[in-house]
């Protein structure tokens, strides 16, 4: 089975994400990976960090001459902005002088919550794991299942339709489109249309002016996915559900649709049918709630007077709908791969393939 976990802090020495049951002899393009790393990084409202960053993937293990070998796959992503936290947050003792606190909760997100749970006296810990850089490991173990998933023929791209109140409206957007898109140099916000995308800046625009944050509305497209991946035949293995999940655990997410939900395109059921994929384009859209650190806080109250303040303000985005987008793709291809190797199998490519083509041989002859 295809599994996976992420580890590592937002301002500590590395993000660490490990991949395990991908078959043997699959070719690693590295320049794809990255490429999908800098697409996380893009789009038009986020902080200073991305300026920092250059997410880069350093492969450590389950790979040799250009190929996986079957063993667990170890990808780190360094931190470059550690370099300014190691006395803030080191993994030794340290000097509790050099500790940055999360002094008040902000409302919305996991601070508060966070610090209740694990009996913390401040959020400084919930702020590090709870933070959206993680998803940037997720992405790099999403990579490596898309170029499973080539081998299938299925690609996995994302778009999107809302910033604030500015929207795309409900057209379909052709595949050839998003992968214009997906080949552009510079993202602003991912969306296939020029002038809703300009609608959607001032959108920003206007957070950025008022220290406000501002959500929006992601789609996820899975292309050339056969019919049969999931089943109804047992209430966790229905792909929708699985697709939930794994959209809905990305940060600031606050609900996910298949298809179309409320009303408008043609393919309403959005590629799948009673937990199964029905051999059409699979969309899945995601909803991200406005980002919960704002310039302007809101009121909040002191973990350790339990005085009324304002909620803490830390380096961050106004807009992230692109970059949670890109994330969302990872975990749908990492939900699509899981599927296609429970039902094709295979501990090497090869023997992968071979299984997919006798099910297509089984499709044509129906
Ligand atoms: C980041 C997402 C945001 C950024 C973070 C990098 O995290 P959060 O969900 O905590 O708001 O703010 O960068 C920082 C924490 C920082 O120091 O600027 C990401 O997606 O990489």
């Amino acid at each position: 089975m295809l599994r996976y976990f992420t580890a590592g802090e937002s301002h500590g020495e590395a993000l660490v994400g490990f991949l395990s049951g991908m078959p043997a002899g699959l070719e690693l393009d590295q320049a794809f990976i990255d490429r999908e790393l800098w697409r996380r990084q893009q789009g038009f409202g986020r902080g200073g960090r991305m300026k920092i960053e250059t997410d880069r993937a350093h492969i450590v293990s389950g790979v040799r001459h250009g190929k996986t070998i079957g063993s667990p796959i170890a990808v780190l992503l360094e931190n470059k902005d550690w370099k300014n936290w190691r006395e803030a947050l080191p993994v030794e003792a340290g000097d509790q002088e050099k500790h940055k606190r999360v002094a008040s909760p902000r409302p919305g997100h996991a601070d508060l919550a966070g610090a209740l749970k694990y009996n913390f006296p401040e959020a400084r810990y919930v702020l590090e794991r709870a933070s959206a850089r993680e998803s940037a490991a997720r992405v790099a173990l999403g990579a490596v299942a898309k170029l499973f998933l080539r081998e299938l023929g299925i690609e996995v791209l994302s778009h999107v339709i809302a910033v604030g109140k500015a929207a795309l409206g409900n057209a379909e957007v052709a595949w050839e489109k998003l992968e214009q898109l997906h080949s552009r140099a510079e993202v602003l916000l991912n969306c296939a249309d020029a002038e809703a995308e300009q609608h959607m800046k001032a959108e920003v625009d206007q957070a950025l002016r008022t220290g406000d944050s501002v959500g929006g509305v992601f789609e996820v497209v899975a292309h050339n996915v056969p019919p049969g991946l999931g089943t109804y035949a047992q209430w966790d293995e229905r792909l929708d559900g699985m697709l939930a999940q794994a959209v809905m655990s990305l940060q600031a997410v606050k609900a996910v649709e298949i298809g179309s939900g409320v009303e408008g395109a043609s393919n309403h059921a959005g590629g799948i049918e009673g937990g199964i994929s029905n051999g059409q384009d699979i969309l899945v859209r995601g909803y991200l709630k406005p980002i919960s650190t704002l310039r302007r806080p809101l009121g909040s109250v002191d973990f350790a007077t339990r005085e009324p303040v304002k909620a803490a303000y830390e380096r961050s985005d106004v807009c992230v709908v692109p970059a949670a987008g890109v994330a969302a793709e990872a975990m749908v291809a990492l939900t699509l791969a899981r599927c296609a190797l429970e039902k094709f199998g295979g501990d090497s490519i090869a023997e992968t393939r071979r299984n997919f083509a006798g099910y297509k041989q089984q499709l044509r002859e129906f």
